[in-house]
């Protein structure tokens, strides 16, 4: 990974999530919002468009994001590729994070997602570059995330690896607090940002949030 992406990753806090299906103002629009907020990474995840309609779109992310924040592709490897995108979220089902990685190279990112403890040891050997951890709590955004695994795992994962390790699934405003504490580097929102009505507003005040715990830790 080249410096300034690791400096990226060391410094994440809101991951922004894209999801076109339930976003109100448009997958550009909070792409645009949730950097100018100050958000530092962004995964773009489409499941209904065109490999064509994808390409395009994803151009356009990345430059949004061009020098502010990590640009990561979900699941779609050949996209990320494309676009020459930072790299990529997969998943347990998705290609074999080897695999990826020999595609890839080693100058992109590669997060991976996991949802016990075994599969975070494992994702670090097999050289993730950061974890996502989920779902925290029950989600109706992702249909097959299934049961929340509860924030009280998350120390456990943060205590096992030394990668960074992003929270996800059911989060808001109201319950993150137990996911901050504990000790997560990153937490994403999708439905709780994409769904409302200032997503600027709600990624700064998710970033606040995170960054006064992290502050209060040290
Ligand atoms: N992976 C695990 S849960 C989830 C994904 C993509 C959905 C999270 O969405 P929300 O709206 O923040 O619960
Ligand atoms: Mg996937």
């Amino acid at each position: 990974m080249d410096e300034q992406k690791r400096f990226l990753l060391d410094e994440i806090d809101f991951y922004l999530v894209t999801d076109s299906d339930l976003s109100k103002q448009g997958t550009l629009s909070d792409v645009e919002k949730a950097v100018a907020a100050g958000c530092k990474i962004v995964q773009y995840r489409e499941k209904k468009k065109s490999t064509k309609e994808m390409v395009v779109e994803a151009f356009q992310i990345k430059s949004i994001c061009a020098g502010k924040a990590i640009f990561l592709v979900n699941d779609r490897i050949d996209v990320a590729l494309a676009v020459d995108a930072d790299g990529v979220h997969i998943g347990q089902d998705d290609m074999p994070i080897n695999t990826a990685r020999q595609i890839l190279g080693k100058s992109k990112i590669i997060g991976l997602s996991t949802h016990e403890v075994e599969q975070a040891i494992d994702a670090e050997k097999n050289g993730a570059d950061y974890i996502g951890l989920g779902p925290i709590f029950n989600t109706s955004t992702k249909k097959d995330a299934g049961d929340g695994i509860g924030p009280h795992l998350i120390k456990e994962v943060k205590d096992a690896i030394n990668i960074p390790v992003v929270a996800i699934g059911g989060i808001n405003k109201d319950n993150c607090m137990p996911v901050i504490e504990g000790g997560v580097d990153s937490l994403v929102a999708i439905s709780a940002v994409v769904c409302s009505d200032d997503v600027e507003k709600e990624t700064k005040d998710f970033i606040e949030l995170i960054l006064e715990s992290k502050s209060a830790q040290i």
